[in-house]
This record gives structure tokens, C-alpha cells and sequence, in this order.
């Protein structure tokens, strides 16, 4: 057994139950196994694989709240603090009825990644909350909010731990954490992102995972000879990241036929109409039903299909596993020529790895959606420099780091011999500057 096996072999055999967890080490691992050959003694003898994939701390707790008949409910929270050899830990907190330990562990470790590549001083982790605010009022999203944060605040701080949104959390559920945080502290300081722009926020953050996807596009397929312009792109999910992914993909000239929620999907033959989507989804929160209400081109289908559909590029932009093999089998026999993961893990390992054997050029969300946090990055320097960038400012940054991510990967896929598999280059490039720093930073 190879090193690399002997350690995906203990965590298989301690962690049976965190499927995903297991999935996101099982990727990392094996891409890394060219890096790790040339460093073997020295990662070894630092038992280098064994301490990347164990995380710093694991805390969870109860969330007792009201809820708007007066009676009590209760959830558990978590934060998932995996590593901060580069900086203070940094990550999402996500609020869904599916999150659990394994979710929420396969998330922190790729965060870790995902935050050295964007070459910001930031460490990784994850939180959040099988908490489901769906249907929920206002006042039992904050109710919930407050008591989540009466327990979180005792284990993050701005150069500690610096959480933000993911799926379920958006400016209004940072706003309520932010205050009760406030309360709680005393201190008026930069302990979360995606705060609104009256309170620390900065401007581009709502946008950034979106336009940073497609920044990330555009140098793909200008280093393969072709552009965005005229493609036809389709986008699953309808939050935070599809919504700006559909902004700027018709921006820079495509044509979105797509969006979907966990119900069912749109098909809009003329294009998304991004002012109809976000009045359904950021304005008024319904269905995606109410958009096809209103859009005589669209039509909505139930359950999944986004990526049955015929596209040039697909963005998958909801969640993990969304799209498996059979999606992948349609994309490659309908000429699709790029994926690029708007979302934590959308691909299975079967249908990745059948999309690069079928030549489709493939960047995983550890490069492809790192602009969230990188523009998170940001906002955490505005606020120590008590400094508010224009959007202007803050997109050309974002856009800078996502052409440099693309350069890295480019740069480690030549030093390697890798070819166009970004999924090891994002790996072995993220791996790398994490390795360097636990290595100088001793046994800890
Ligand atoms: P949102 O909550 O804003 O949107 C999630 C979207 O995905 C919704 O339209 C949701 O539909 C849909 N969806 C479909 N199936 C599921 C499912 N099983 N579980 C959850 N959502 C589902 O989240 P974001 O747009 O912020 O996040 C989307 C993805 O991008 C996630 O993987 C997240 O980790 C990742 N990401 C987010 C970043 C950010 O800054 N927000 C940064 C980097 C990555 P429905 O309304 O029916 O639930
Ligand atoms: O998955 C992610 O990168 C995010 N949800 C954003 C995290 C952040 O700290 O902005």
C-alpha cells in the first residue's frame, strides 16, 4: 500500500459514515499522489495526509428557538474549524435540513484549499445548522439566528474565526447574527462577512462566487482558443451563486437556459430573464414556478434536468453530488465543452471523471467558486483598514485573483506534467502552500 492509500484506508475505515467527507479526501488524496511521491519521506515522517485530513476541532451544539406559535424548537449547530496554519479560519455557514457532521466536515476541508488558492492570508472551515428556513417568518429566521450566535461567539473572532453566508444564508441571516454578536461582544469588528454595506460590507461580495466563475470561464476558454461569447450556458441552482453567474455570463455575451431549485427547473429558450429571477428570488423568495408564471418562453419542469439539456457550458450552482454520471453522459453526447463548479462539490467522482475522459475541460469549485471567499478576503481588509473600496475597486481585484488562480493551475499542471487536469492542479496547488506552512509551523 502506498502511503496515500494506507491513509484514505484509516479514514474510510474510522469515518464509514461521512460518505461525503470521504469523497472530498478520496479526490484530494489521489490527486495529490505526484507531489506527495516527490516529498514522501518528509511528508511521511510529519504524518503530513493524517493531520491535513483530521480537522483542528469539531463544536456542535443546541439551538433552542420560538418559533411563531409559541412553541419550542430545537437544531443543532456546528463550526468546523478545520485548519488555520494560513490564517484565521474562514468559511460559510450553510442552514439546511440536510447539513450534518460529514457535510459540513467535507466542506471545511475543502475550504482550506479553496482559501490558499486564492493566495489570502485565510484559513478554512465551515459551519451552519440542520435548521430549514424554508417557509420560515422573519422574526423565527432571527429568533433563530440569535440563539445560534449565543453559542457560536464563544468561538470566533476576527482573527480567529471569521464565518460568512452558504446555502440558506444571505445578508438578511448575517445581518441577525452580526447583531446578536454585537450584543453579546461589546465589540463593533470585522467577525463575519457578507454584512450589509451600511454595517462593513463590502461592495461586489453579493456577486463575487457568480462574476468570479465566470472570470475563471473566460481564461479557461481563452487558453483553449475560444470565448464565452454566443455560448449557450446552463446553470442549475437559483441563489446566491447562480443568480450572479447568470448575470455575468449574459453580461459577457452567452445565453443561459437555465435555472433550477430543488423542485424542478426552467428552461427559457430566449435566455434567463435576470430581472423576472430576481424579483421571484431575491425580492420576493417563491418557486421557481412563479418565474415561468410570468415568462411565456419559459417552460418548468419538475425534478432534475438542467444538464440533460443542450449546452456549450455547464455551471452547476446548487449543491454536492447534483450532477452524477448520467448527467455527464448526456453533457459529453450533446457536445458540451466545459464544466466549471459554481457549487461545493456538484460532481461525483464517477461523472468527473468521465467528463475529462471525454475531453471536457473541467475546473473544480475549489478554483472555480473561490471568488466568494477571496472577495470575503476583502472585505475583511477593508475593515481593518476602516476602508470602504468602490465596486470598481473591489471587481478588478476579484477579477485579478481569479485570472491568478487560473495561472497557478496552469503553472502546476506544467510542473507536473498534469495536461489540462485541473482537478489535480487545483489540489496540488492549494496542497502545496498549506504543506509548506504546517511544515515550518512545527508539529501542531
Ligand atoms: P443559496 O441558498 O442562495 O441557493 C441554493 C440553490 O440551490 C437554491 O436555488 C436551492 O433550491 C438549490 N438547491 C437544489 N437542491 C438543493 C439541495 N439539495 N440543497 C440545497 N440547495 C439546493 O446558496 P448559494 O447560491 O450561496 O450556494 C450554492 C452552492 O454554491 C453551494 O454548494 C455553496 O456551498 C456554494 N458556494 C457558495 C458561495 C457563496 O458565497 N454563497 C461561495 C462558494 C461556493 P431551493 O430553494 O429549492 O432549496
Ligand atoms: O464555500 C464558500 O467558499 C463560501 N460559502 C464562502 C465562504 C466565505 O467565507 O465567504
Amino acid at each position: 500500500m502506498t502511503y496515500i492509500e494506507e491513509v484514505y484506508a484509516n479514514l474510510k475505515q474510522k469515518y464509514w459514515y461521512e460518505p461525503e467527507f470521504l469523497q472530498a479526501a478520496k479526490e484530494v488524496l489521489d490527486s495529490i499522489a505526484p507531489c506527495v511521491e516527490r516529498n514522501l519521506e518528509v511528508y511521511k515522517n510529519n504524518k503530513i495526509l493524517e493531520r491535513i485530513t483530521t480537522p483542528d476541532r469539531i463544536i456542535s451544539f443546541r439551538v433552542p428557538w420560538v418559533n411563531d406559535k409559541g412553541e419550542v424548537e430545537v437544531n443543532m449547530g456546528y463550526r468546523i474549524q478545520w485548519s488555520n496554519v494560513l490564517g484565521p479560519y474562514k468559511g460559510g455557514l450553510r442552514l439546511h435540513p440536510s447539513v450534518n457532521q460529514s457535510i459540513l466536515k467535507f466542506l471545511g476541508f475543502e475550504q482550506t484549499f479553496k482559501n490558499s488558492l486564492t493566495g489570502l492570508p485565510m484559513g478554512g472551515g465551515k459551519g451552519g445548522s440542520d435548521f430549514d428556513p424554508k417557509g420560515k417568518s422573519d422574526r423565527e429566521i432571527m429568533a433563530f439566528c440569535q440563539s445560534f450566535m449565543t453559542e457560536l461567539y464563544k468561538y470566533i473572532g476576527p482573527n480567529k474565526d471569521v464565518p460568512a453566508g452558504d446555502i440558506g444564508v444571505g445578508a438578511r441571516e448575517i445581518g441577525y447574527l452580526y447583531g446578536q454578536y454585537k450584543k453579546i461582544v461589546g465589540n463593533f469588528e470585522g467577525v463575519l462577512t457578507g454584512k450589509g454595506l451600511t454595517y462593513g460590507g463590502s461592495l461586489v461580495r453579493t456577486e463575487a462566487t457568480g462574476y468570479g466563475l465566470l472570470y475563471i470561464t473566460e481564461e479557461l476558454l481563452k487558453a483553449h482558443n475560444t470565448s464565452i461569447k454566443g455560448k449557450v450556458v446552463a446553470i442549475s441552482g437559483a441563489g446566491n451563486v447562480a443568480i450572479y453567474a447568470c448575470e455575468k455570463a449574459e453580461a459577457l455575451g452567452a445565453k443561459v437556459i437555465s435555472v433550477s431549485d430543488s423542485n424542478g427547473y426552467i428552461y427559457d429558450e430566449d435566455g434567463i430573464d435576470l430581472a423576472l429571477l430576481k424579483e421571484v428570488k431575491e425580492v420576493k423568495r417563491l418557486r421557481l414556478t412563479e418565474y415561468a408564471k410570468k415568462r411565456p418562453t419559459a417552460k418548468y419542469y419538475e425534478g432534475k434536468g438542467v444538464f440533460k439539456l443542450k449546452c456549450d457550458i455547464a455551471l452547476p450552482c446548487a449543491t454536492q453530488n447534483e450532477l452524477d454520471i448520467e448527467d455527464a453522459k448526456s453533457l459529453v453526447a450533446n457536445g458540451c465543452i466545459a464544466v466549471l463548479e459554481g457549487a461545493n462539490m456538484p460532481t461525483t467522482l464517477e461523472a468527473t471523471k468521465y467528463l475529462q475522459e471525454h475531453n471536457v475541460l473541467f475546473v473544480p469549485g475549489k478554483a472555480a467558486n473561490a471568488g466568494g471567499v477571496a472577495t470575503s478576503g476583502l472585505e475583511m481588509s477593508q475593515n481593518s483598514l476602516r476602508l470602504s473600496w468602490s465596486f470598481a475597486e473591489v471587481d478588478a481585484k476579484l477579477k485579478d485573483i481569479m485570472v491568478n488562480i487560473f495561472k497557478n493551475l496552469e503553472a502546476t499542471a506544467k510542473k507536473y506534467n498534469l495536461g489540462s487536469d485541473y482537478v489535480a492542479a487545483a489540489n496540488i496547488c492549494g496542497f502545496e502552500k498549506v504543506c509548506e506552512a504546517m511544515l515550518s509551523q512545527g508539529v501542531c
